[in-house]
């Protein structure tokens, strides 16, 4: 017998997925390939090559799934899958509109069906600033989000840099956002130089710190240094710090050893289509809790998290 923790099928303190070292090796260098064959995203929204893939985002604290993070993907028929790096970056802003919209209504629309699996999850989607400031985004998510009065809201994830570019505007949405069900991540944190004060008057309820500065953070003292700065900074606003890309065991434990709040990464879970995310939900629901003292036997919804 092992330990309980080990046993214990319900708990996510760690790896969800197992992957030898050579598969996850290989699984990181194909998401950081710098291959782009040459498809748009508008060929896609027309085509219907547009995917949204989930990537599980774990709770260091109370050792549930917290929630996830939506990813786009476009599986194209000779191509295969393809990754933000090889569309994003050339898209038109009519199209990372539509795009983001398209995530947004999808992820509603998906959270029911996590929920009937028995897991309430906090769903994130990546919005690019420049889409957040002509986006309807409160209209949207008052028409199209889910009725059911335990939905958790949706999280827009914004990167610092594109924030730092226009931060009194980023103030302003921030504020209007203020009270809905729509929350603030800051995306990347770490990477896009933004100053102290310019924090101060933007309510974010998560810092991902970007994963440059998780990698090796447990041998790496600056990268330690940094990552304990944006946990400290993060939960002195009253908000969490998120560790994002986390590829190592290692990493994992400094991080949860430093209060980290909540982490993601290919160590954790690979970015993965809707079914096979829900295959692992009801997969986790059928199994029985090795550790009782958990919960009460039988309770729905145990993996909530605010
Ligand atoms: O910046 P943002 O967190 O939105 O980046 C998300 C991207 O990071 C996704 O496209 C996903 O494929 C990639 N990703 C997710 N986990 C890992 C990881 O552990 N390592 C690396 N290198 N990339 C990751
Ligand atoms: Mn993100």
């Amino acid at each position: 017998m092992g330990d309980s923790k080990s046993d214990d099928v319900r708990s996510w303190s760690g790896p969800i997925e197992q992957m030898d070292e050579d598969e996850r090796r290989a699984l990181i260098d194909a998401m950081t390939a710098d291959d782009r064959p040459g498809v748009t995203v508008t060929e896609a929204l027309r085509n219907n090559w547009l995917e949204i893939w989930y990537q599980p985002k774990i709770d260091f604290k109370r050792k549930c799934l917290a929630g996830a993070e939506a990813l786009a993907r476009i599986h194209h028929p000779q191509f295969g899958v393809l990754l933000p790096g090889a569309f994003l970056a050339d898209a038109e802003e009519d199209s990372l509109a539509e795009l983001t919209e398209h995530a947004l209504l999808v992820t509603m629309s998906d959270w029911a069906m996590f929920d009937e699996a028995g897991f309430n999850l906090h769903l994130a989607i990546n919005v690019p600033a420049g889409v957040l400031f002509r986006m309807p985004i409160t209209e949207l998510v008052a028409e199209y989000r889910p009725k059911w009065e335990r939905w958790p809201g949706v999280i827009i994830e914004v990167t610092e840099d594109q924030i730092v570019s226009d931060i009194a505007l980023a103030q302003e949405i921030a504020a209007e956002l203020r009270g809905s069900a729509i929350s603030i991540a800051i995306d990347d944190f770490g990477a896009g130089y933004s100053s102290f004060s310019s924090l101060r008057n933007l309510p974010f309820a998560e810092l991902k710190i970007d994963r440059s500065f998780v990698r090796d953070c447990a041998t790496d003292t600056a990268n330690a240094a940094i990552c304990h700065t944006a946990i400290d900074l993060a939960n002195r606003f009253g908000s969490a710090a998120v560790a994002e890309g986390i590829e190592t065991q290692t990493d994992l434990q400094a991080l949860m050893a430093m209060g980290c709040d909540f982490g993601q990464g290919v160590l954790i879970a690979p970015p993965m289509p809707k079914e096979r995310f829900l295959d692992l939900l009801r997969q986790r629901m059928d199994k029985p809790r090795a550790d009782a003292t958990a919960e009460r036997p039988g309770a729905k919804h145990v993996d909530r998290v605010a």
